[in-house]
């Protein structure tokens, strides 16, 4: 998975990078330039099972995190510099300026909610424009083709008109209903606001004992399909992250900071993209992404081809209830280690053992 960190300049994009990337490897990098850091999303979950069976190596579900260039400097455009990036991200961070600071100078003043609608803005206009270049195209081949070969491009016309529609209407294509064809039809042409967002509040470090409820109020306002919202002080947390875990911890008694937010905008980073997570728990004990609705013949296919063709069928306990029980051998004996086809549904936090023949 693919995570650019977008928003207007001096947001703290670079901050709320080092925050999330700390510890983590390649998350080095100077200031102006494009970091890449690959995070293991944190998951107690994991840590839990991996410390119950035993386990010799411990797999986290990875991210790839893009700390890009400012996007829309020239105006209009993305630069040529987070183009790729852009184009290759599964999500966008969309960080948004809330800290106040005389020396960091930010558009005149500090206004997240004029910095939103600012940069969905931007987002929608990129998408409109490649839209229209889109349609002009679409027309003269619609018009020159041969009578058979007309019904794919009528089609596509019609489904960039009414995403037109909704641009034009300020509507981020990412809060719209589309059909797995359309979906599919729509992924190749880059359009930005059409990716699951994750908000960002960078707050001021007076406000970090108030992150949630501010986060509760824009996530009133904002909160959407596929769109969440999160709030924490980068700076703070970036420094936090540099600290040995107990002293940062000391600190955040002090300051009343609550729980590391880091954990929660990760996984919310994965709720956006409509993600659950699995565990096979053994010598290797690893958590696996899958889509929401996601299927155990499916869960099979993410850990390996072979084991999806050669399914017989799975055996399932949620996470929390095999820790309770102390082991499959437990669970098994009192009938709670359910047998599963390839039809069920996983849920998030599934232990799932697959049985298959090569
Ligand atoms: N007080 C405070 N300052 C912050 C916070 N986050 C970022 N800053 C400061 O704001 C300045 C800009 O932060 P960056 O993280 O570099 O912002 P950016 O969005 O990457 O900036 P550009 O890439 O230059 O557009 C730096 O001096 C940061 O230390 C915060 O939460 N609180
Ligand atoms: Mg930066």
């Amino acid at each position: 998975m693919d995570i650019a960190i977008v928003g207007l300049p001096l947001c703290g994009r670079t901050t709320v990078f080092a925050a999330l990337a700390a510890g983590h490897a390649g998350s080095k990098g100077d200031a102006r330039q494009e970091h890449i850091g690959v995070i293991k999303i944190p998951d107690e979950r994991l840590e839990k099972l991996a410390a119950l069976v035993g386990a010799k190596k411990v797999t986290a579900v990875e991210v790839r995190l893009y700390d890009l260039p400012p996007m829309f400097e020239r105006g209009g455009a993305p630069t040529v510099e987070s183009a790729e990036s852009l184009a290759r991200a599964d999500a966008l961070l969309h960080v948004v300026r809330g800290f106040h600071r005389d020396d960091v100078p930010h558009q005149g003043s500090v206004d997240p909610n004029r910095d939103i609608e600012v940069f969905e803005g931007e987002l929608l206009l990129h998408d409109l424009g490649i839209v229209e270049r889109r349609l002009e195209k679409l027309d003269i081949t619609v018009r020159s083709a041969r009578p058979g070969e007309r019904e794919a491009g009528e089609r596509e016309q019609l489904l960039l008109l009414r995403v037109r529609q909704y641009l034009e209407s300020n509507l981020p294509l990412r809060n719209q209903v589309f059909t797995p064809d359309e979906i599919k039809a729509l992924a190749n042409y880059g359009l930005l606001s059409l990716k699951p967002m994750l908000i960002l509040l960078n707050i001021d470090e007076a406000e970090a004992a108030n992150a949630s409820a501010i986060e509760g109020e824009y996530l009133g306002r904002y909160g959407a399909a596929r769109t969440a919202v999160a709030a924490m002080c980068a700076r703070l947390e970036a420094e936090l992250a540099e600290l040995p875990p107990e002293e940062a911890a000391e600190f955040r008694r002090e300051l009343k900071a609550g729980e590391s937010p880091i954990w929660r905008v990760l996984r919310l980073t994965q709720d956006v993209l409509g993600l659950v997570t699995f565990y096979t728990a053994g010598d290797e004990t690893r958590a696996w992404p899958l889509s929401a609705g996601g299927t155990a013949l499916q869960a099979a296919g993410r850990i390996h081809t072979d084991i999806e063709r050669g399914f017989i069928r799975a055996e399932v306990i949620a996470w929390d209830k095999l820790l309770e029980l102390g082991s499959e051998a437990e669970a098994k004996k009192h009938g709670l280690l359910r047998t599963e086809g390839k039809q069920y549904v996983v849920q998030d936090g599934d232990v799932l053992h697959i049985l298959f023949h090569v």
